[in-house]
């Protein structure tokens, strides 16, 4: 028919539109609501483009770029949706650097929209505002997929590639950059619909290969990465069918709810890896169980991971299984019953296993009296975001978890001071559930400066710094390996509460777990603003003897 496209879709008529107009149409066509930003003379008609639609498209502005990008990206984790930010380019751009990065290592769908010099002068080396050396190859080294518009036609269609990118395969950040004098170049545009998904067809005889080798396995276990977030009720039946225990670390937990008895952290997933006669590893790198606790013959590897290139990285698995998790466990748990042998229920037994590694985890005292405290008080769906801190690093094998996405840790580049920003992001796209953000005293100050931007955007985000006067991790390296020759790890830190107050903030002083348990419960009733609580600490247990572990196979 004519005027219809092949899809059936309406075809739209060219409207002539600044490269920047077309751009935020493309971003609403897109689903998107948030752009996360800090605007600069480069982005202006992006940022004009912005307020035309601001009925549209919210425009959240923060007080340093690396606020934007870690808003963007913890908007992007709670949701397992694309979200954007945009910056001016060079300081702009290597500001939101530490936070592209952390999209990248955790497979985060962050969009961003970085400006660049005078289209004609780009690599010139004239000196232009924020003009930096290859800003595109620079870009190329961070995400996997990034473009330069040219001209205002262009925008819809390398939106939609951008949005296709950030969903295709591993999913990850993707760039587009814009010089100053091609946002506001008009032309005709033709909107681009959202791209199809591409999908990789179920590969059926791996997956039998797969049902066969687990059917028969005495002892398997399945290990959960970030991969596995969306797949929570497959791996739940997995489990069960198998009655495996599922071992999930700092991006795992959550797939597998803490109620249920095989649902295991690291110093139990490092007993079980010993006695496994398969295992399949499901969105996960497997880092540490191929590189700490060791492999031999005896422990068969089936690996579901979207990106091709990732299963054989450090052991060519028995069967790899390449796709998203869920629709690939739902094809298998359809072929594995008629494979699957009788084994006994394991939940009996894992309860007693859990039971004695309390007792052991008992050493970490102290911050257990505030992750006890926390989950008493943070709802089933509340979100707990960690940091590179004491508390963090006990909650990754000891705060119970119950729902997939509600446990948000920094993966493997665990940067230090990611958590306040990242935590305002989820806040900010999650009004709808409490959002509890923990930090050291040293990780809370590198993005302190945002309590600006929740007072100004009223996130109601609750963080709690966990004062304790030091680089706490660095000091106690210090003492324990370096004949306690202490450098550069004392802190001189501001009165956390009346920094907090000095902003407009509600504030506490909560010094125990007793007392930050009534300052959460005040601080979760209260919707239209943020609450900081500082708690004074002293030096606290070291929890690495139950991260790092030893090899126990193949030794
Ligand atoms: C970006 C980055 N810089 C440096 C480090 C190294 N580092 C790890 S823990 C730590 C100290 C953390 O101090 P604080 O936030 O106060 O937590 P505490 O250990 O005192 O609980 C440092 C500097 C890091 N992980 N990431
Ligand atoms: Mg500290």
């Amino acid at each position: 028919m004519p005027g219809l496209r092949p899809s059936g879709e309406k075809r739209m008529p060219n409207k002539r539109m600044t490269t920047a107009e077309a751009t935020v149409a493309a971003l609403i066509a897109h689903g998107l609501d948030t752009i996360y930003a800090l605007p600069g003379v480069h982005n202006d008609h992006l940022f004009d483009a912005l307020h035309k639609t601001s009925n549209r498209i919210r425009t959240v502005h923060t007080r340093h770029e690396q606020g934007a990008a870690y808003m963007a990206l913890g908007a992007a984790l709670a949701t397992a949706k694309p979200q954007a930010y945009s910056v001016v380019p060079g300081p702009g751009l290597l500001n939101s650097g530490a936070a592209l990065l952390t999209a990248y290592s955790m497979n985060a769908p962050v969009l961003g929209l970085i400006g660049q010099i005078n289209d004609a002068d780009i690599g010139r080396g004239l000196g232009h505002l924020h003009e930096i050396r290859d800003q595109a190859g620079i870009i190329a080294r961070l995400v996997d997929w990034s473009a330069r518009m040219h001209a205002p036609h262009e925008a819809p269609g390398l939106v939609a590639e951008a949005f296709r990118a950030m969903r295709a395969g591993r999913p990850g950040p993707a760039v587009l950059e814009c010089a100053i004098d091609v946002w506001g170049r008009t032309g005709p545009v033709a909107p681009v619909a959202p791209l199809p998904a591409s999908s990789v067809p179920i590969d059926e005889d791996a997956v039998t290969a797969a049902a066969k080798l687990l059917g028969k396995a005495k002892r398997p276990m399945i290990v959960c990465g970030g991969g596995a977030q969306d797949a929570s009720a497959e791996v739940t039946k997995l489990s069960a069918m198998l009655q495996a225990p599922v071992l999930g670390y700092r991006r795992g937990r959550g797939v597998l709810t803490s109620r249920d008895p095989l649902s295991v952290t690291l110093p139990l997933g490092h007993e079980l890896w010993a006695e496994a006669d398969v295992v399949i590893g499901i969105g996960t790198r497997l880092l540490y169980p191929f590189t700490q606790w060791g492999l031999d013959k005896g422990l068969k590897v089936i690996r579901i991971d979207a990106d091709p290139q990732e299963p054989a990285r450090l052991h060519k698995p028995a069967v790899a299984l390449i796709g998203d998790a869920a629709p690939m466990l739902r094809r298998l748990l359809n072929v594995l019953p008629s494979h699957n042998a009788k084994r006994r229920p394991r939940r009996t037994e894992m309860a007693e296993r859990q039971a004695k590694l309390a007792k052991r985890l008992a050493r970490l005292a102290p911050q257990l009296g505030f992750l006890d405290a926390i989950r008493a008080e943070l709802p089933d769906d509340g979100i707990f975001v960690d940091e590179v801190t004491q508390i963090g690093f006990a909650a990754r094998i000891a705060l119970p978890v119950y729902r997939p996405r509600t446990f948000l840790s920094p993966g493997y580049q665990d940067n230090l001071g990611w958590g306040f920003a990242t935590a305002l992001g989820v806040q900010h796209t999650r009004p709808d559930v409490p959002v509890v953000s923990i930090s050291g005293d040293g990780g809370f100050m590198y993005t302190a400066s945002e309590l600006a931007t929740a007072i100004r955007h009223r996130i109601p985000l609750v963080s709690i710094v966990f004062a304790d006067g030091a680089f706490g991790n660095v000091r106690r390296i210090q003492e324990e390996h370096y004949g306690n020759r202490q450098i550069a790890c004392e802190l001189a830190n501001p009165d956390f509460v009346h920094f907090a107050e000095s902003f407009g903030a509600a504030a506490a002083r909560a010094c125990g777990p007793q007392e930050l348990r009534a300052a959460l419960k005040r601080a979760f009733k209260r919707r239209d603003g943020p609450t900081l609580i500082e708690v004074p600490v002293g030096p606290m247990p070291s929890p690495w003897e139950f991260i790092h572990m030893p090899a126990v196979r193949g030794v």
